[in-house]
């Protein structure tokens, strides 16, 4: 039978009870309406730039500065300048590591809580101006943003709003100089894709208060760079709320707005989670810490506990005091990419007979199998069921699901199971998918295996349904 497509989600909505659902967006980002026996639900949908980011999956932090030669985690704000020498300092490696090892975005730590300026900003003497490096006439910014464009990766920056060097810090003059500062990074460096705010403060109960002129931060960056999403103190990417990286096993990028990271707009937002942690236990280089580079299996824990919850992984790799990335970090960055690209190597289910319970026109089972970003399988009802013949018993212990998330945020409820000697059983359910869920468990020999949209908010479109075989993941009992 040929059925519309409006006519088809008014059926999935009526099925689903959304039609009273009305969510109140911004906008800018509320851009569908589905309309459901004339009651609107609205899709929060992400903007071109939070789609490419969630897309990239992995991204890298370089925490560097004063600290890297201090020893500290946390600078005073008075250490000399001088002390910032980087005698061997290569940015073209820190983006060739980068680039090898899988990651799309690179962010510098511009100015950390010490206020030194790894740039040669006119705003303040606390820069690489005054460093011993390079007979001051260094720009860290600058190689690191010629190394990116070289490398065609996105460049971010983190600037922190805390500033223990800055004689202004808690006063409403500190948000003039932060502009100026923003200004200099925004105008000067070409594309910046990501500015980063930390939230961190230290002052303490006696220390200096700072009102931060949000807001005016971002129309700043709105209008210097208008692709650059605003991450953690900002509306466009949201802190998951630890720093081990692992997101929750029910992850949203739709949440609720934010008062102030979202001033003016109410209801869902399109907020996407990333998850923050270095590689080694803290974020700045020590050489003490050489030897406890995270393990590869830790960063697969983290990598399944973040890409495969929906969210983009944002690895901390420090280079250290000559201004490189230091050897165990290299080799196990490799190691890490050696281990994706056997893992996700074959997928079982890629191009195999698929059908289904329920489809929208257009939108068929054999879509999900079909490794291509563009295309997906979307059921005109929930609960709905997706069944792949895999052509003979095939073993698989790692499940893969993808939603088009460029249409939103829809599935809330789905179980996989495989067809073995015994008959069906279920290999692994959850709640959120997003743009990527990944699910481990013991390995099954199958020849079938079956998706089950159990429950969603509207009319799932499932991009990808893929089985892989990996030789040991079984889940670690590190900390979800
Ligand atoms: C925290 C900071 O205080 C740490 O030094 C680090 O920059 C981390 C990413 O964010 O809030």
């Amino acid at each position: 039978m040929d059925i519309s497509l409006k006519a088809t989600r008014r059926q999935f909505l009526r099925a689903t009870g959304l039609g009273a659902v009305a969510w109140m967006l911004g906008p800018l980002f509320a851009r569908e309406v589905e309309v459901a026996g004339g009651e609107p639900l609205m899709i929060v949908k992400p903007t071109p730039q939070q789609l490419a980011w969630q897309e990239a999956e992995l991204s890298m932090f370089l925490h560097f500065g004063m600290n890297t030669f201090t020893d500290r985690e946390w600078g005073q704000g008075t250490e000399d300048p001088r002390l910032f020498n980087p005698a061997n300092l290569d940015a073209g490696q820190w983006a060739q590591v980068a680039k090898e090892a899988g990651f799309k975005y690179l962010i510098l730590t511009a100015k950390h809580h010490d206020g030194l300026c790894l740039w040669p900003s006119t705003y303040t003497e606390h820069s690489v101006k005054n460093a011993s490096w390079r007979g001051g006439k260094g720009d860290v910014v600058r190689e690191l943003a010629d190394a990116c464009r070289k490398e065609r990766i996105k460049m971010g920056i983190y600037l922190s709003p805390w500033d223990r060097n800055a004689p202004t810090y808690g006063t409403p003059a500190y948000n003039d100089h932060f502009k100026n500062q923003l200004t200099e990074l925004l105008t000067g460096y070409g594309e910046i894709a990501e500015v980063w705010f930390d939230g961190a403060c230290g002052e303490g109960p006696n220390g200096k208060k700072q009102e931060y002129d949000w807001q005016g931060y971002y129309d700043l960056i709105r209008r210097l760079q208008p692709n650059a999403l605003i991450a953690i103190s900002g509306p466009d990417i949201r802190w998951v709320g630890n720093e081990d990286g692992y997101a929750r096993e029910t992850e949203w990028s739709v949440q609720d707005a934010n008062p102030t990271l979202h001033a003016g707009r109410e209801g869902k937002v399109w907020w996407p989670a990333e998850c923050d942690v270095s590689i080694r236990p803290g974020w700045f280089w020590h050489k003490s810490e050489d030897d406890k580079v995270k393990s590869l299996d830790h960063l697969m824990d983290i990598y399944f506990k973040s890409v495969g919850r929906n969210s983009v992984l944002l690895l901390n790799v420090p280079p250290n005091d000559r201004g490189l990335i230091s050897e165990p970090d290299v080799n196990r960055l490799h190691e890490f990419r050696a281990a994706l690209d056997k893992t996700f190597a074959v997928d079982v289910a890629r191009g195999k007979q698929a059908s289904a319970d329920s489809v929208s026109s257009g939108s068929r089972a054999s879509n999900a199998v079909d490794g291509r970003r563009n295309t997906h399988w979307s059921p005109a009802n929930v609960p709905a069921s997706l069944e792949v013949d895999l052509g003979k018993p095939t073993a698989f212990n790692i499940a893969m699901l993808q939603e088009q998330i460029a249409e939103g945020q829809r599935v809330e409820e789905y179980r996989i199971e495989a067809l073995t000697d015994q008959g069906w059983a279920e290999v692994a359910k959850g709640t959120t998918i997003g743009h990527n869920k990944l699910d481990r468990f013991p390995i099954v020999t199958a020849s079938r295996a079956r998706l089950t949209i159990g429950r969603a908010q509207a009319c799932p479109l499932i991009r990808t349904f893929g089985l892989f075989h990996a030789p040991s993941n079984q889940p670690s009992p590190a900390a979800s």
